[in-house]
């Protein structure tokens, strides 16, 4: 069992966040790296036979080979749902991983539900695009949910820092409640507040093997890529099941506003009762319905 120590526990609470160092085994990310290696070269094969660029970049560095294709061929939007549409089971024991949901449940209690949320974040270097402005996560899940505890897992596929663009976050951020935030053009929701002023952002450099835990209302960001590789991460939210434990009418209308937003209900990945977690068929459908809803991949891919 690997749930937090009470100290860790008060410390997220505190701060808004929590890194815990090595909790997964590198061997474990392998299937997160892989999806992304037979997605980055199926989207190098179909530019090669577009004649957008003039070699596989086969045999490149996991870090760098998107880096190479870039120079030759504009990044499209479609890669940014690179993971959404996966159906992989080995990535179903990253998101079901023992040592992930041991963790959670000291923070969500016993009963946890995943969110259906993959995303695979890649960030390019020098890439404006790729950069993510100070905001709280339910800023983009909606007003609602700011009396919700949605807990954001982010796990960095390569070693991360302030040259390649780890996370920064705002401790103590979480306790601000909701800010004003924007979407602007880039589709990103800008915080409108000078949160450096209010607040000291600490960045947060990571290996493969750590994973950090922060909350919807803790303010985060992450800055330019300026290295000449890929950072390439993954993230998911989970969230407390209502359909086992009391809830607030605040939690309840914050639920509902997750499940709008998600446009799927959360699927059960940890209970008391294991005839209520997901089976692996049920995750893939889950999986499959979702992508269906959300993404745009296989229009371009
Ligand atoms: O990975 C990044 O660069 C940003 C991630 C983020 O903002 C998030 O997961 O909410």
């Amino acid at each position: 069992m690997t749930h937090l120590k009470p100290s860790e526990v008060a410390s997220y609470w505190d701060q808004g966040y929590l890194i815990q160092r090595q909790a997964l085994k590198i061997p474990e990310l392998a299937s997160a790296c892989t999806l992304i290696m037979v997605l980055v070269d199926r989207y190098a094969s179909q530019l090669y036979q577009e004649g957008k660029i003039s070699c596989l970049f086969e045999g490149e560095p996991f870090e760098r080979r998107l880096v190479l294709i870039n120079q030759q061929a504009e990044l499209k939007a479609s890669l940014w749902d690179l993971a959404r549409a996966f159906d992989c089971p080995e990535l179903f024991h990253l998101i079901r991983h023992p040592a992930i949901l041991d963790r959670l449940e000291s923070l969500l209690g016993p009963e946890i539900s995943w969110t259906g949320s993959y995303v695979t974040r890649l960030k390019l270097p020098q890439n404006q695009g790729t950069v993510f402005p100070w905001h709280q996560d339910s800023q983009y899940y909606g007003q609602m949910t700011q009396h919700l505890h949605v807990v954001s897992l982010w796990v960095p596929l390569v070693e991360v820092n302030e040259d390649n663009g780890c996370l920064y976050i705002i401790p103590g951020s979480h306790n601000w409640s909701l800010l004003k935030g924007q979407r602007e053009e880039d589709n990103k929701v800008h915080t409108l507040e000078e949160v450096e002023q209010r607040g000291t952002p600490v960045a947060l450099p990571m290996k493969q093997g750590d994973i950090l835990l922060f909350s919807n209302l803790t303010c985060h960001a992450s800055k330019l890529n300026t290295s000449s590789n890929v950072r390439w991460s993954v993230d998911l939210r989970y969230v407390a099941s209502p359909q086992f434990q009391r809830q607030t009418e605040q939690q309840r209308q914050g639920y509902d506003g997750l499940k709008n937003h998600y446009r799927v209900e959360p699927i059960t990945v940890r209970s008391r009762q294991p005839e209520k977690v997901a089976s692996l068929p049920q995750l893939q459908a889950f999986v499959r319905r979702y992508s269906l809803l959300r993404s745009t991949i296989g229009k371009n891919l």
